[in-house]
């Protein structure tokens, strides 16, 4: 046995195996080649992420409004001059822009933003799409297709063939946060759904989901809700929860994931950049699982106080899968004490991470970042279990360290 009983050396030995885990990135906000568009990648992109533009308007050298009435460019432009020249790059977005220059070799001491421009469009989608893999050691992405989405569309109709890299998740945030406008969509696709949601209106939204999810093959329906979210509930979204979604989740067998606590808009000039954080209550998510044991659910919350209180329901249900550090808390410090949390209560039978990336680069900035503090949380707990004499092969490192960068989210998936 390759075991050692020296914390030293087995903490290496982890450290080893989370750099060199495979990725399966169960959420990201990334297309595959065949979305045109949709695909956002290269430095102009990760300069405007909305995470850096909230950043830049902060600094008040502008308002939102001029900085939306800015080409890309010159967007991109200024927040390199506010956030990189004018002020040093601390904060986790601006220092993730400053790993991706590195891993792709170019010279960040340099601060030449023309030459990284000059780098990035002398690629062609497919090299960046194979490099970003490579570099960020991911096998596959998980993206977030959204079938009311005008450009995604006609793409799907069209039986677009896409890379096998992208699989999709449908979400339905149109269809559950506003019913009124989604109705009216749905019967010009011809459901014959009423504004009133009886008995045929759910039949016909089932089929709609149900043609979807066969459509895109769909991994999971995917749906972010705000801080007051509940359930059961008597509104659009609880009936069509009850009656649609689940019944759709339970009967094609694919997980509904749910992302709770967004408060969207508190600052609607910022667009993407507006959306804020608010507690939440977890007995929505333990009346759903206890519920409906038959159902999957896939669980993320973006409030730092929902954490522990998410992980004891985890332990409390096998059909509740915890998953990443979302969006604000995506950041050093929070992973850190997130992730550590997680392996206490609930060992290795979770999701500690996924990117949401929205530019095809972020993913190497964000698993690499991730890895580094997962990989340390994971040493020290297997630096305990040395400490007490239990030996772990590689391979049983191997296989753990799998689990959590894509085991676990495969299996969940019943795949
Ligand atoms: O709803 C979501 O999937 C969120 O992740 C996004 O809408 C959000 O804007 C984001 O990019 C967070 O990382
Ligand atoms: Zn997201």
């Amino acid at each position: 046995m390759a075991g050692s009983r020296d914390t030293e050396a087995v903490r290496k030995r982890v450290v080893k195996a989370v750099r060199e885990a495979r990725v399966v990135d169960m959420h990201t906000h990334l297309y595959s080649a065949a979305f045109g568009p949709l695909l956002l990648r290269g430095i102009d992109e990760l300069l405007t992420y909305h995470y850096l533009v909230a950043e830049t308007v902060r600094w008040g050298g502008v308002r939102a409004e001029g900085f939306w009435r800015r080409s890309k460019r010159e967007q991109a432009d200024l927040v390199w001059k506010t956030l990189f020249c004018d002020h040093s790059p601390i904060s986790e977005s601006c220092r993730g822009i400053l790993t991706v220059l590195e891993r792709f070799g170019l010279d960040v001491g340099s601060r030449d933003l023309d030459a990284y421009r000059e780098f990035f469009d002398g690629m062609s989608v497919e090299e960046h799409i194979d490099k970003v893999f490579e570099l960020a050691g991911v096998d596959r992405v998980v993206m977030t297709n959204d079938p009311f989405d005008s450009i995604e569309r006609p793409i799907w109709m069209n039986e677009t063939q896409c890379d096998p890299r992208f699989a999709a998740a449908l979400r339905v945030d149109p269809l559950l946060n506003s019913w009124e406008s989604a109705s009216d969509v749905l019967r010009t696709w011809g459901y014959d759904v009423s504004d009133y949601l009886d008995e045929k209106a759910g039949r016909e939204v089932r089929r709609f989901l149900e043609e979807w999810i066969d459509r895109t093959g769909a991994l999971y329906m995917a749906v972010s809700l705000p801080q007051d979210f509940a359930f059961p509930e008597d509104s659009p979204r609880g009936q069509l929860i009850a009656h649609c979604l689940l019944p759709v989740a339970e009967e094609k067998g694919v997980p509904f994931a749910l992302m709770i606590g967004v408060k969207r808009a508190v600052n609607p000039v910022l667009k993407l950049a507006g959306d804020s954080v608010g507690l939440a209550d977890v007995g929505a998510v333990e009346r759903l699982c206890a519920g409906y044991p038959d159902i999957k659910f896939m669980v993320t919350m973006l409030a730092r106080e929902n954490q522990h209180e998410l992980a004891v329901t985890a332990r409390k249900f096998a059909n509740l899968m915890v998953f990443g550090c979302w969006w604000f808390l995506n950041n050093p410090c929070l992973i850190e004490e997130i992730t550590n949390m997680r392996l206490d209560l609930l060992g290795l039978s979770m999701i500690p991470q996924h990117s949401d990336a929205r530019v095809l680069d972020q993913i190497v900035y964000k698993w690499e970042h991730s890895r580094a503090i997962i990989g340390e949380a994971l040493a020290d707990k297997y630096a305990n279990l040395a400490a007490t004499g239990w030996q772990v092969t590689d391979e049983e490192i191997r296989r753990d360290v799998g689990d959590l960068f894509g085991g676990n989210f495969q299996s969940f998936l019943g795949r």
